[in-house]
């Protein structure tokens, strides 16, 4: 039988109590094929638009327009240094409305009003990663997403990060330390050896909690704090690890504007005021009424 929602949305009191103390939660299979589409095109795209880059500038001589969605932009960046991989940025923000879509995903939505209720803001950050291979910046030091904003009168931040292939060990699946949600923001420093300036905390201040690898099939969402201690390992693969990162928080806390332009992406009490795809091309954070 299953158990009891506590509220509106769409996780069970099991659910709920296990993300409490874990301060974290996976759903496996919260998304299908069909839902991650739009994304999946919005990336496909963008890989395309490198390619064409790199091909006209010469540094490529074939675009692989042939190669398949975990493979393309890893074999484009084969032969190619971290530095020309860091030109187009480690992680990407573009707003292509494939992930508009994704954003404004029930499915996601539901499993966060569960947790923050019915008022719901996507956070500016969050991130398209193509972890590719080879490439440093691909694996990411411990750290809490809170080092990101520290100053920011935000909270909860829900991350709501979704798989859009298999993550594995082998290609850099998440990692991160249960129950370690409820520390302060630990003291943080700018690593300096991938070219992207992670904030990173050092080995001593990881505790003695233990660590926990994510490995996860394409479509799964793992929901966490942003206390939480995480990371992730390097792709040894041969294949991009694709993955987005977004944020939720509830409507009356700190926007972030610095960071961008977030926007309203479920309101119980005044539907009407949603982002619409126009609202968020235009950098709008709600529709006007
Ligand atoms: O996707 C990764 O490898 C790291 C993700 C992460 O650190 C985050 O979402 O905060």
């Amino acid at each position: 039988m299953e158990e009891r929602k506590r509220t509106g949305g769409s996780l069970t009191q099991a659910q709920l109590d296990r993300y409490d103390k874990e301060g974290y939660l996976v759903l496996p299979d919260l998304l299908s094929e069909e839902e991650m589409a739009a994304a999946r095109e919005a990336m496909t795209a963008k890989v395309s638009m490198i390619a064409d880059e790199l091909h006209a500038s010469g540094m490529i001589p074939d675009k692989l327009d042939d190669r398949p969605f975990p493979k393309r932009l890893a074999e484009l960046f084969r032969g190619l240094t971290d530095q020309d991989f860091l030109r187009f940025g480690r992680s990407w923000r573009d707003r292509i409305p494939g992930y508009f879509h994704l954003m404004s995903s029930p499915r996601i939505l539901d499993a966060v009003e569960s947790l923050i209720g019915g008022e719901i803001f996507c956070n500016p950050v969050y991130n398209v990663r193509p972890k590719v291979p080879g490439v440093a910046a691909g694996a990411v030091p411990w750290h809490q997403d809170k080092s990101y904003w520290p100053d920011a009168n935000a909270n909860p931040v829900i991350t709501v990060w979704i798989s859009f292939v298999d993550a594995t060990l082998e290609n850099g699946c998440l990692h991160l330390k249960p129950g370690t949600h409820r520390k302060r923001l630990l003291e943080w420093h700018r690593e300096s050896h991938t070219g992207t300036g992670y904030t990173a905390l050092e080995d001593h201040q990881l505790g003695s909690r233990e660590t926990v690898a994510l490995p996860v099939k394409a479509g799964t969402a793992i929901l966490f704090n942003d206390r939480l201690l995480h990371m992730s390992t390097p792709n040894r693969s041969d294949e991009v690890r694709w993955s987005v990162d977004l944020r939720y928080q509830p409507t009356d806390q700190d926007p972030m504007s610095a960071h961008g332009a977030g926007f309203l992406a479920r309101s119980r009490l005044y539907p009407e005021r949603v982002a619409t795809l126009q609202d968020w091309l235009l950098e709008k954070t709600e529709h006007a009424v």
